[in-house]
């Protein structure tokens, strides 16, 4: 074990914020090609550019069995009747999986398997720990009024790959249908 090794890091669930990482913003137009409705995208850029999720990554070390991990807050919102959501990707090494400990709010993660694209939603929010297995696109949204946060864990050579759903997105979408999210396909 490295003394040098700093393995304490602090976090600060209400804020997003977690000591020892670099963090990255995340706006409307980083994402707008995400959401199904284009005219109302359109509308929220014409008069400002939110800031939809914050993601801070610990990367401790990078030899094989090391892990990365990073917190996400994602705010509460629409884009027409769509909820705020990440970008969403799978893992550059498709076996990765990842641990998903939800800490304040209410949300739900879209899950999409490579091979058979099936697809499926699990609750995301405090007390609910998600299990993301490998060859799994991942995306989280937030169904409720106040900020989601939340721990993701994964091997530390497990990658970001967004380039296949920039092109094709998830197939299905989670809409708020007269106050319920409800998954729908994607047009
Ligand atoms: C998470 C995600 C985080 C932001 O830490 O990176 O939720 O989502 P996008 O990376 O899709 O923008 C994770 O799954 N890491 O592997
Ligand atoms: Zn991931």
């Amino acid at each position: 074990m490295n003394p040098e090794k700093i393995l304490t890091q602090h976090y600060n669930p209400e804020t997003g914020d977690l000591t020892g990482g670099a963090k990255v913003v995340r706006t409307l137009k980083d994402v707008r090609s995400s959401f199904q409705d284009q005219v109302a995208v359109d509308r929220i850029l014409e008069h400002e550019n939110p800031v939809l999720y914050e993601v801070v990554a610990v990367e401790p070390g990078d030899t094989p069995g090391d892990l990365h991990y990073g917190l996400g807050i994602l705010y509460p919102g629409m884009v027409g009747n769509e909820y705020y959501l990440t970008k969403g990707h799978y893992h550059e090494t498709r076996e990765a999986a990842e641990v998903y400990i939800g800490l304040t709010g209410e949300g739900a993660m879209l899950l999409e398997d490579e091979e058979t694209g099936e697809s499926r939603l699990e609750s995301l929010g405090a007390g609910n720990v998600v299990y993301v297995p490998g060859h799994t696109a991942h995306r989280t949204m937030n169904t409720g009024n106040t900020p989601l946060t939340y721990f993701g864990i994964y091997p530390s050579n497990a990658g970001h790959d967004y380039g296949a759903l920039a092109e094709r997105n998830f197939r299905k979408m989670l809409i708020d249908e007269d106050g319920t999210p409800t998954l729908m396909d994607r047009a």
